[in-house]
C-alpha cells in the first residue's frame, strides 16, 4: 500500500512575544490585542521555535502507522530525529503566543499546490487539508486518475469554497469535511479559517464522508468525541490533520470506522507537538478503559487496587460556605484556582483513579487551555460529575430526598459527550431519636423513596455508558450511638440493593459510595477506630453483594486523621467480596484549604498539604491483614 499526499509542507515558526514590551492594547474584554502588519524581524520575541507543519503532520502520522507514503514534491522523510527535508521550505506560518495565549497567522495569499503526475501507480493519493489546488493542478490529478485506475482519491474539505476541489467530490473515494460544532470557541483567524458553507453547498454521499468538527469525528450514526482545541498543539488545525490522516491509515489497515474514529480521538488526544503516536502505542492506548466503551472495566479502574477517587465536587453552595468560613471571595478565578491546587498536584495519578467534578469544573479548563476533562483522562485520570441537584424535604418533614432525574438523561448524554465516565448522587439520611431514645428518622418512607430514587439514576447513567456512584450518606453530625448507625446503614442497603435489582442497575458497573459505620458528632461515646473498622466490615459483608464493583468511603465531617485511621481499622479487616477504597472530599481537601486561604503564592504549600492526605489515605489502603505494608 502506498499513499501520494498532495498538499503544502510548511513551516510553522513560533513566535513568543514578550507582552510587556509589545504594543497591546486591551479591549472592554480584557483581551489583548497586537495591531501588527506582519514582519517577523521588527518584533522582540524571546524564544523562536519552528516545526514543519500542513502536509508533512499527514507524512508523519501514516508513517507513523507504518504506511509507505510520499508528499508530492518534496523530499520530506521521517526518520528517529522526527521529519527532515533538505529542500527548503516555500511557506511559513506564523504563530505568535503571549501571555498563554497563541495567534495564528497565515499568509494571505496561499501557495497553490502543484502536482506533477508520478509514473509511479499509487493506491491513494490524498488531497489533504493543507493543500490549495488551482484548476491545472485539479486536471492534472484527474488524468493521473484516469491513467491510474487503481488509485482510489480521498479530500480533505475545510469548506466549499475552491471550486476545483469541490469539482473533484464526485470521483473521491473518502471524503474527510469539516463543520461548525455548538461550541464554536477558539476559532483561529489565519487565513485557513472555516468560512461558512456556501448557499450552493453540494450534497456529499454520507456513506464515503467523515464530518470533523472541533468536538467531534463522526460517519453517519457514529459519532466519536474529541476535543481538536489542543493548544498545546499550538494550532488547532494540526489536531484536524492529525485526525484525518490517523483515520486515513486506520481505514487503510483494515480497521473499522468506530475503531478508526477512535484512534484518532486518541493520537489527537495524546500526541505532543511534532510528535504524533505510533501505531502500535496508539493500539496499546485503545485497550485503556477510559478510551474503552466498557462501563464494568471503567467501574473496576475507579477502585483499581491502593489508590481512591477525589471528590472535587461541591456544588456551588457548598463550596460558598467554604470559602466563606476563610473569608475567600467566591468568584470563578477562585473556584477555578482553588480546584486547579488539587489537579497540578504533582504525582496525582498514582493516588487516584477518578475525580468527580461538580458542572462548573467539567466545563473549565486547565490554565494552559486544554479542557480540564481532557487533562485528567491524559493523566490517566477518570472524569465524573456529581449530577444530583441537591437536597429537598418532603411535604410535612423534616426529611429530605434528592433532586435531579428531571432532565438527567439529556445531561448524562452530554457529559458524556465531554468525555465524563461516572457520575455520582448523594441521597442523605439524618437519625434522629425520640425522647426513649428509638430511632425517628430515617423513616422507612424516606429510605423507600430515596433508594428508588438513587435506583433510577443508576440505570439512566448506565443507558448512557457512564458508571454510577450511588451514595446513601448517613449524616454524621447526629446523636446516634453506633448500632443505631449499624441498623440504619443495614436498612438502607437491604432497600438500596432491592431497588437496584428491581430497576435491573449492573452491579458490576456500580460503585457504593457510603459513611463508616459509627457513632453520631454528637453522641456522647466515640467510636474507636477498632469498633469502626470491625462494624463496618460487619455491616458491608452482611448487606452488600458480593457482584458489586467497589465501595468508597465518604468523610462525612470525619477530621482528616480520624478518616484516614478509620479506613485502615475498616481495611485491616479485609480481604473483602469488592474493592473497597476512600472518596473524600472534605478529608482531603480541607487542610490544603486553609493552607491556600484564597492566596495564590500559598498554592505550593496548599499541594503539599492535599498530597500528604493522599499519601497517608493510600497508606491507610494497604493495611490489609493479607498484605505486608510496604
Ligand atoms: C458527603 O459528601 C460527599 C463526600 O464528601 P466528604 O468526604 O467531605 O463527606 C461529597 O462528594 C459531596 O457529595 C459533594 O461534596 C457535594 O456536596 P453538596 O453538598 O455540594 O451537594
Amino acid at each position: 500500500m502506498n499513499i501520494l499526499i498532495v498538499g503544502n509542507v510548511l513551516k510553522d515558526v513560533y513566535l513568543n512575544l514578550d507582552s510587556r514590551t509589545e504594543h497591546f492594547e486591551t479591549d472592554k474584554n480584557g483581551t489583548k490585542w497586537l495591531d501588527l502588519s506582519f514582519d517577523a524581524s521588527e518584533h522582540r520575541y524571546f524564544n523562536r521555535n519552528s516545526n514543519y507543519g500542513g502536509a508533512a503532520i499527514s507524512f508523519e502520522v501514516l508513517s507513523k502507522l507504518g504506511l509507505e507514503s510520499t508528499v508530492s514534491g518534496s523530499n520530506i522523510q521521517f526518520n528517529d530525529d522526527g521529519l527532515v527535508a533538505s529542500d527548503p521550505v516555500k511557506a511559513y506560518r506564523y504563530l505568535l503566543i503571549a501571555d498563554g495565549g497563541v495567534t495564528y497567522f497565515a499568509p494571505t495569499t496561499h501557495q497553490i499546490t502543484t502536482f506533477t503526475p508520478p509514473a509511479e501507480s499509487y493506491d491513494y493519493l490524498y488531497i489533504d487539508r493543507s493543500a490549495h489546488i488551482d484548476s491545472n493542478t485539479a486536471n492534472k490529478i484527474i488524468a493521473y486518475l484516469e491513467i491510474s485506475a487503481k488509485t482510489k482519491l480521498v479530500i480533505y474539505l475545510q469548506n466549499f469554497d475552491n471550486p476545483h476541489l469541490v469539482s473533484l467530490i464526485p470521483r473521491a473515494n473518502l471524503i474527510f469535511c469539516e463543520k461548525s460544532s455548538k461550541s464554536n470557541s477558539n476559532r483561529d483567524i489565519s487565513a485557513d479559517s472555516q468560512a461558512p458553507a456556501s448557499e450552493s453547498t453540494p450534497s456529499l454521499d454520507p456513506t464515503k464522508t467523515i464530518y470533523f468538527s472541533d468536538d467531534s469525528l463522526s460517519f453517519q450514526e457514529i459519532t466519536e468525541y474529541v476535543s481538536m482545541n489542543r493548544i498545546d498543539l499550538l494550532s488547532h488545525l494540526t489536531a484536524y490533520s492529525i485526525a484525518s490522516a490517523t483515520v486515513l491509515g486506520s481505514f487503510i489497515l483494515g480497521y473499522s470506522v468506530e475503531q478508526s474514529l477512535n484512534l484518532a480521538q486518541i493520537n489527537v488526544e495524546y500526541s505532543k507537538l511534532n510528535s504524533t503516536i505510533p501505531l502500535s502505542r496508539l493500539q496499546e492506548l485503545a485497550e485503556k478503559p477510559e478510551n474503552k466503551n466498557d462501563i464494568e472495566l471503567i467501574a473496576a479502574t475507579l477502585v483499581a487496587p491502593e489508590k481512591g477517587i477525589l471528590a472535587a465536587d461541591e456544588s456551588g453552595g457548598s463550596i460558598h460556605k467554604k470559602f466563606a468560613q476563610l473569608e475567600i471571595d467566591d468568584t470563578y478565578d477562585n473556584r477555578h484556582d482553588y480546584r486547579n491546587i488539587f489537579f497540578t498536584t504533582d504525582g496525582l495519578e498514582d493516588y487516584i483513579n477518578g475525580i468527580i467534578l461538580f458542572d462548573e469544573t467539567a466545563r473549565d479548563s486547565t490554565d494552559n487551555g486544554q479542557t480540564v476533562v481532557k487533562y485528567l483522562t491524559s493523566k490517566r485520570i477518570i472524569p465524573g460529575i456529581k449530577v444530583d441537584q441537591g437536597l429537598e424535604k418532603f411535604p410535612n418533614s423534616e426529611e429530605t430526598y434528592t433532586k435531579g432525574l428531571s432532565g438527567l438523561s439529556t445531561r448524562l448524554q452530554e457529559y458524556y459527550q465531554m468525555g465524563l465516565r461516572f457520575a455520582k448522587w448523594r441521597a442523605a439520611f439524618e437519625i434522629r431519636l425520640d425522647d426513649n431514645g428509638k430511632i425517628l428518622t430515617p423513616t422507612d418512607h424516606a429510605i423507600e423513596e430515596n433508594c428508588k430514587i438513587l435506583a433510577e439514576y443508576a440505570a439512566r447513567c448506565q443507558a448512557a455508558n457512564i458508571v454510577p456512584i450511588v451514595e446513601p450518606e448517613i449524616v454524621y453530625d447526629g446523636y446516634y450511638s453506633i448500632d443505631q448507625a449499624a441498623l440504619t446503614a443495614s436498612r438502607i442497603f437491604d432497600t438500596l440493593f432491592n431497588k437496584l435489582d428491581e430497576y435491573k442497575v449492573n452491579l458490576r458497573a456500580c460503585i457504593l459510595k457510603c459513611s463508616m459505620v459509627l457513632a453520631g458528632k454528637q453522641y456522647e461515646t466515640k467510636s474507636t477506630p477498632e469498633e469502626i473498622g470491625a462494624r463496618t466490615a460487619e455491616i458491608l459483608k452482611d448487606h452488600v453483594p458480593t457482584e458489586l464493583a467497589g465501595i468508597v468511603f465518604l468523610s462525612g465531617g470525619q477530621t482528616p486523621e480520624q478518616a484516614t485511621d478509620n479506613l485502615a481499622a475498616v481495611t485491616s479487616h479485609g480481604p473483602f467480596p469488592w474493592p473497597v477504597t476512600f472518596s473524600f472530599a472534605r478529608a482531603l481537601q480541607d487542610p490544603a484549604l486553609y493552607a491556600w486561604k484564597g492566596d495564590n503564592t500559598n498554592a505550593d504549600t496548599a499541594r503539599s498539604a492535599f498530597k500528604e492526605r493522599l499519601i497517608a489515605n493510600c497508606e491507610a489502603l494497604k493495611k490489609r491483614p493479607d498484605k505486608k505494608a510496604k
